[in-house]
Formats: structure tokens, sequence, C-alpha cells
């Protein structure tokens, strides 16, 4: 089970021009994304601790975002791709956090090089600070030796350009992370252009595939990215949650505007969507053939 996952994600990176995923914050989403015929699920910290009412802030424990995690893992037969944030502290805490988001059956992490505690790379007043390069560099090494299966996969994600340092920085720290071991670069943006994100992709002359998430450029799509070539996945961070949250936002408005629930039955998919979203009919099945 530990490598299986691992082994369908480096199949499909193999084998596919890109690979398309979505992120969730809970098991649910997960199974939702599944469906639509997603290559993995993004297992986003911003989704963890928000299914928490929390910031995205380093806030809750490695084990909780664990959980998360697995929880996903457990219900799907995607590969989930978990975003370690910085790793949780040191590169002991990266090779604790290896060791058990690879036991527990999940594909790849992603940690980025900023500094512990982090705040969420698209929040305006965020803070933004980079860790020293030898630092990342070293939890870089620290997680590729920690790992015990040959194909979990290890994403380093750079933060030059949300911090402000420019494309030199974000090329000159991607090589780095390169030689350490990396299998991906995460190349991360704020920019609501995609011109910053394409100028580090046609610069790029790494040895690893490239990772996007087009959050504030959602211009840029999947057609234009491959043109670009480089890029190998690209993740789609957060859209569920923030439809989730407007959905449900309308339904508690109109709820309390109509003074009962007579009014919003179309806003709603039927108890029996949700049975079987839990995987009540295979459950049933079993019942007929277990339990007399
Ligand atoms: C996440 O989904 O938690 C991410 C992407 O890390 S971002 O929110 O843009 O930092
Ligand atoms: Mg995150």
């Amino acid at each position: 089970m530990t490598s299986q996952k691992s082994k369908i994600l480096r199949k499909l990176i193999a084998e596919k021009q890109l690979l398309v995923g979505v992120g969730a914050g809970d098991a649910l989403g997960a199974k939702l994304i599944e469906r639509v015929g997603f290559d993995f699920v993004w297992s986003s910290s911003l989704g963890v601790s928000a299914s928490y009412g929390l910031p995205d802030a380093s806030l809750i424990s490695m084990k909780q975002y664990l959980e998360a995690a697995r929880s996903m893992n457990e219900v799907i037969d995607i590969p989930v791709i978990a975003d370690c944030d910085t790793g949780y502290g040191n590169a002991n805490n990266v090779i604790y956090a290896v060791k058990l988001f690879e036991e527990a059956g999940i594909a790849g992490i992603s940690i980025e090089d900023k500094k512990f505690p982090k705040d969420n790379s698209l929040l305006a007043s965020g803070r933004q600070e980079l860790a020293p390069l030898e630092e990342f560099v070293g939890k870089i090494m620290a997680a590729k030796d920690a790992q015990i299966s040959k194909d979990f996969v290890v994403i380093a994600r750079v933060e030059a350009l949300i911090a402000g340092w420019g494309e030199e920085e974000a090329l000159s720290r991607a090589h780095c992370y390169v030689e350490a071991g990396a299998d991906c670069i995460l190349i991360h943006s704020k920019s609501k252009a995609p011109d910053e994100i394409v100028g580090f992709v046609r610069s790029w002359d790494g040895q690893a595939p490239l990772v996007l998430v087009p959050t504030t450029y959602p211009q840029l799509t999947e057609e234009e990215i491959k043109d670009l070539g480089k890029v190998k996945i690209v993740i789609y961070a957060n859209q569920p949650m923030r439809a989730g949250i407007k959905a449900q936002e309308l339904l508690l408005e109109e709820i309390k505007k109509a003074g009962g629930i007579h009014t919003i039955e179309a806003m709603m998919v039927p108890v029996s969507h949700v049975f079987e979203l839990q995987g009540v009919p295979e459950m049933k099945d079993k019942e007929k053939k277990y339990i007399y």
C-alpha cells in the first residue's frame, strides 16, 4: 500500500504530458475530485487549516495535517500529494514528516522554502520570509534520504517570486533544490497575470519538471501550459472550497430570510447523493454477504 500510490504517481508523471490535481481539505472533497477524473488530490494546507476555521499559518500540528491527508488517501484510489508547508520545522521535522506521510500511503509531499512559521502565500499582508538557501537545501536532502520507497515524490516549492526576490533568485534556488535531489520544482506566483510564471518557465533549463498553482492567474489554460513545455503538474488548489463556501453562505442566508427550509431544495443535492458519496451502497452489498 505504502509504495503503491507513489508508484501510480510516478507512472502518471512518466506517461502523461500534464497531470492535473485539485486541492481538498477533507476526505469528502477528495472523493469529489476523484469522481470527476482528476489525476491526484492536493491535500491543501489552506484547505485543511480552513476546515478547522483557522489561518493557514503553521497553527495546526503536523499530525493534524497528516490525519487529514491520510483520511483523504483512505477513501480514494488516485494519489494524494500532501502540502507539507515548510516541513514543520527544521530538517529533523522534515525527516519525521516523510516517515509518517510515506507510511500513511501518501504518494508525495511538497515543502516550501519559507521560514517556519509560514503565512499563506496569497495573503496580501503575509510574512513572506525566505529560509536561507542552505537550510532549505538541507531539508530537501533530508527528505530524499528519509524516504523508503524510491517512488515517493518530493516537490521543492520555490517562494522567491512570492517573497518579491525576483526571477534570478527563483531560478538559482530552483537549480540548487534539484541538485539536492528534488523530484519537481513548484514555482509559485501571486501575480495577477501569467507573465511572471511564463517568464520563469521559459528561462527554466533545469533537470526537474515544474509544478504550477495558477490561483491568481486563472487565464492560463491547460493547453497553454502544455505549449510552454517543462510543466508536468498543475494544481487547482482551492476552487472547490471557495465554491462550497459561496454555496453554503447563499443557502444559510436564504433559510434565515425565508424563515424555514421550504425554499432551498433546488440549492442542495438529495441526501441519497450524500449516502452514495459515503459509500453506503458498497457497505450494503457487504452487509448482504457478511451479516446474517
Ligand atoms: C495550499 O493550497 O495550501 C497552497 C497553495 O499551498 S497557496 O494557498 O497558494 O499557498
Ligand atoms: Mg499551502
